[in-house]
C-alpha cells in the first residue's frame, strides 16, 4: 500500500525502482526485525522480500548463493569449519553441503520468521537445514561473533541484508574485527558487498576497513543477479594473515570435488571460469576500487 513515491525513495538506490508482476501474495507478516513478504511472480517464480527489498527469487537465487559460497570455499584447500551469517532461507547451507571436506556448518540468523516461512515456501533452499552438519543459532551476528573463540573457522560467509535495519552494524569496523578474530590464520571471509553501479562509497569504506583488518589479501568480485538493484551484486573476499590465499585462481576447484556439481540440485551458475571472471572489473570500478 506504499505510495509510488516511497518506492522511488529507498536511500540505497534513490530515484529508481524495479518491479515484478505479482501473480499471488503467498505470505505477509511482520517479525520484531522486519516486514516479510512472499509472492508468486509472473516470470521469476516465488520471491522473498524483506522490508520492501527483494532478497531472492526462484529463478536467479542460484547466481547469488552459488557465488557467495563457492568463491571462498573453492579458494582454500579442504575447508572444515564454516560459519554463515544471515542466510535464513538455507540456500547458502545447501551450497556449502556440496563440499565433502566440511565437518561443521554454523549459521547465525537473527530472524526466526525468515527461517520458518522459507521452510514453508522455498523447499529448494531450506533443504540446506536438513544437512546433519548444520547447527542453527538464532540471534544477532554481532553478539554471536563477540562470543566466538579466536581461530574457530576456516571460512565465514556473510549473507546479510542491506545495511539499513538489522544488518546496519554488519558493515562497520568492529564487526570485521570480530570476524577476523573468529577466523584461523589463512581463513577466508566472503561478504555480500552491494553493487559497483550504485554503492561506490559504501564499497570503498568496506574495502578500506577490510584492508586494515585482514592482512592476507582483499578483493572485490561481482556477478549478475537480475532481480537485485542494478542487476549486479558484489562480494568482498578477504583472507586473514597466514597461509597465503590466491582468490583469483581456485585451488579447490568445484569440478574436481566428488559429486559436487550434481549433489542435491545440480549447480546452475558457478564454475571455475565464472570464479575467475568474477574478479575482472570494468575500468571505472578498477579506478574507484583497486587503489584500496
Ligand atoms: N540468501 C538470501 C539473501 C539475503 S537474506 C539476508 C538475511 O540476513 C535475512 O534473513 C536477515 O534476517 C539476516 N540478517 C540481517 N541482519 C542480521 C544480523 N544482524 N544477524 C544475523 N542475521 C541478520 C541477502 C540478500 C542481499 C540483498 C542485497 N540487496
Amino acid at each position: 500500500k506504499a505510495s509510488k513515491l516511497q518506492y522511488y525513495n529507498n536511500p540505497m538506490w534513490p530515484g529508481e525502482t524495479h518491479s515484478l508482476k505479482v501473480e499471488k501474495i503467498l505470505y505477509q507478516g511482520k517479525s520484531p526485525y522486519q516486514e516479510v513478504l512472499i509472492f508468486e511472480s509472473l516470470t521469476y517464480g516465488k520471491v522473498l522480500v524483506l522490508d520492501g527489498i527483494v532478497q531472492l527469487t526462484d529463478k536467479d537465487e542460484c547466481a547469488y548463493q552459488e557465488m557467495i559460497t563457492h568463491l571462498p570455499l573453492c579458494s582454500i584447500p579442504s575447508p572444515k569449519k564454516v560459519l554463515v551469517i544471515g542466510g535464513g532461507d538455507g540456500g547458502v547451507l545447501r551450497e556449502i553441503a556440496r563440499h565433502g571436506s566440511v565437518e561443521s556448518i554454523d549459521i547465525c540468523e537473527i530472524d526466526q520468521l525468515v527461517i520458518d516461512v522459507c521452510k514453508d515456501f522455498f523447499p529448494d533452499l531450506s533443504v540446506g537445514f536438513k544437512d546433519p552438519r548444520v547447527r542453527l543459532h538464532v540471534g544477532d551476528a554481532v553478539e554471536f561473533l563477540r562470543n566466538t573463540p579466536e581461530g574457530t573457522y576456516d571460512a565465514i560467509i556473510v549473507d546479510s541484508s542491506d545495511p539499513i535495519g538489522p544488518a546496519q552494524e554488519l558493515v562497520e569496523k568492529p564487526f570485521f574485527e570480530t570476524i577476523a578474530r573468529a577466523l584461523r590464520p589463512g581463513g577466508v571471509l566472503c561478504n555480500q558487498a552491494e553493487s559497483m553501479w550504485l554503492h561506490t562509497h559504501l564499497i570503498q569504506d568496506m574495502l578500506s576497513i577490510c584492508c586494515e583488518t585482514f592482512k592476507g589479501s582483499v578483493h572485490y568480485a561481482w556477478t549478475s543477479v537480475p532481480t537485485y538493484p542494478s542487476g549486479a551484486i558484489g562480494f568482498l573476499l578477504c583472507a586473514k594473515e597466514g597461509p597465503p590465499v590466491n582468490f583469483l585462481a581456485p585451488i579447490n576447484p568445484i569440478e574436481k570435488l566428488e559429486g559436487a556439481m550434481t549433489a542435491g540440485r545440480d549447480i546452475r551458475f558457478y564454475n571455475t571460469e565464472m570464479h575467475k571472471a568474477a574478479f575482472v572489473l570494468p575500468t571505472f570500478a578498477k579506478r574507484e576500487l583497486e587503489t584500496y
